[in-house]
């Protein structure tokens, strides 16, 4: 059993970024249900953020996307951030809402169009440039929907080609995270759909470039762990989009629908030290071959979830908790055991190191963990408590909620 001082110290310095978009109003093509006190602007949605990170000590960073966080001075929203005790972290480019884009944008046929969406991606690093982010995060909802509607190679020179400008844009200490998707919208090819393509591009680009693993962006039955393993072992996760599914991109408070595939992730990230730099618990050393491969870059643990129905807040709070668990659970692995039964090939022993961690009660540690922080034990009961939620329903009147404006 590992340290339990290291194993909190481990938590302590695990951190988690919040999708600025989780506190607007979202849905599905059904029905967006609005909810009371919901944010109206990038700044409130900061102020709800730096309430996350007030209870849980471990979530410093709110992502913004671009147009739905669009405000005249980026550096102004970055100070408000810093006033809330929190800051700005990955910017995500949009190039997916305009009617311009129907059929494509990097990947459209028209070169007009094209150019257009590129303008915006290059305005999503003025703005990494405004608020101090580090990180681009790009998805792109390019892709076709008939066999024949266009031509796959053409539009995957398109999309490198765009990428390329990009890439000679970044600064010394920025990078970009091309995110993959299987499909939706589109519905018979996505220009970026798996992670071989975007490992593809970014190899191609050069070593500021790396991979973003959305969990809820695979076909049913995919091992997104082995995807995992295989990123950090290349050098190239730059992060993840954490939610979870039952069924397709549910983006479900990360850790409801599947725990276990959060636990089994983790623990390929935790073996590789992807938790944060200079992480030492539970690294699994690596053949001497294997050690001389480019280190792991900073892996972004970030949320990429809408609150249909359930409060917003305090889902974050919750999703917060479900990673902080699933974390602590890869980090008690016992993996010299599990390392010593695996080379002597004792299946039943090495799948009970995992489950013995696994099946650990980690929140007695993690409320532990929260009074050496200053915390109280249990997030979401204070944060109820606080009296915050009723305060921004009686605030927050007039002006429009914000959402995905789709
Ligand atoms: C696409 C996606 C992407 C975001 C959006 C909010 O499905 O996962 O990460 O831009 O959701
Ligand atoms: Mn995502």
């Amino acid at each position: 059993m590992p340290d339990l001082t290291a194993v909190k110290d481990a938590l302590k310095n695990h951190q988690i970024e919040l999708p600025s978009w989780a506190f607007g109003n979202s849905g599905t093509r059904f029905k967006v249900f609005g909810q009371p006190g919901v944010p109206r602007n990038p700044f409130e949605k900061a102020d709800d953020a730096a309430q996350v990170h007030k209870y849980t000590g471990v979530a410093p960073t709110m992502a913004v996307h671009i147009p739905w966080d669009k405000t005249d001075d980026y550096a102004v929203l970055a100070a408000h951030a810093h006033e809330a005790g929190i800051r700005i972290g990955a910017v995500n480019s949009n190039v997916f809402q305009d009617d311009d884009y129907k059929l494509g944008s990097v990947c459209n046929p028209d070169p007009r169009v094209r150019k257009k969406a590129l303008a915006h991606l290059l305005e999503c690093v003025d703005i990494m440039d405004a608020t101090g982010s580090r990180d681009l995060k790009l998805w792109f909802a390019d892709g076709t929907n008939y066999p024949g509607q266009d031509d796959i190679t053409a539009r995957q020179d398109r999309l490198a080609e765009a990428l390329r400008a990009v890439y000679e844009r970044l600064g010394d200490d920025q990078r970009m995270l091309l995110e993959y998707k299987l499909f939706e919208p589109s519905f018979y090819t996505t220009d970026v759909p798996d992670w071989g393509t975007s490992l593809l591009h970014c190899l191609a680009l050069g070593p500021k470039a790396q991979v973003v693993v959305d969990t809820g962006h695979h076909a049913p039955g995919v091992n997104i762990e082995f995807i995992v393993a295989m990123l950090l072992a290349a050098g190239r996760l730059g992060g993840f989009d954490f939610n979870s599914r039952f069924y397709a991109d549910d983006d479900l408070m990360v850790g409801a629908a599947d725990p276990f595939q959060l636990f089994r992730i983790l623990h390929e990230v935790v073996k590789a030290g992807g938790l944060y730099p200079g992480q030492t618990l539970g690294i699994t050393a690596r053949s001497a071959a294997a050690a001389a491969q480019p280190k792991s870059p900073p892996v972004a643990f970030m949320l990429d979830q809408c609150h249909n129905i359930e409060p917003k807040i305090p889902a974050q709070i919750r999703s917060v908790m479900n990673v902080q668990e699933a974390t602590a659970k890869a980090l008690l692995i016992d993996i010299s055991a599990l390392r010593d039964a695996q080379l002597a090939g004792d299946v039943l022993a090495a799948n009970a190191v995992l489950m013995d961690a696994y099946n650990t009660d980690v929140r007695p540690l993690l409320a532990r963990l929260r009074d050496e922080m200053g915390l109280a034990p249990d997030p979401v009961a204070a944060y109820l408590a606080s009296g915050y939620g009723e305060k921004i329903i009686s605030e927050r009147t007039g002006g429009s909620p914000a959402g995905w404006g789709a």
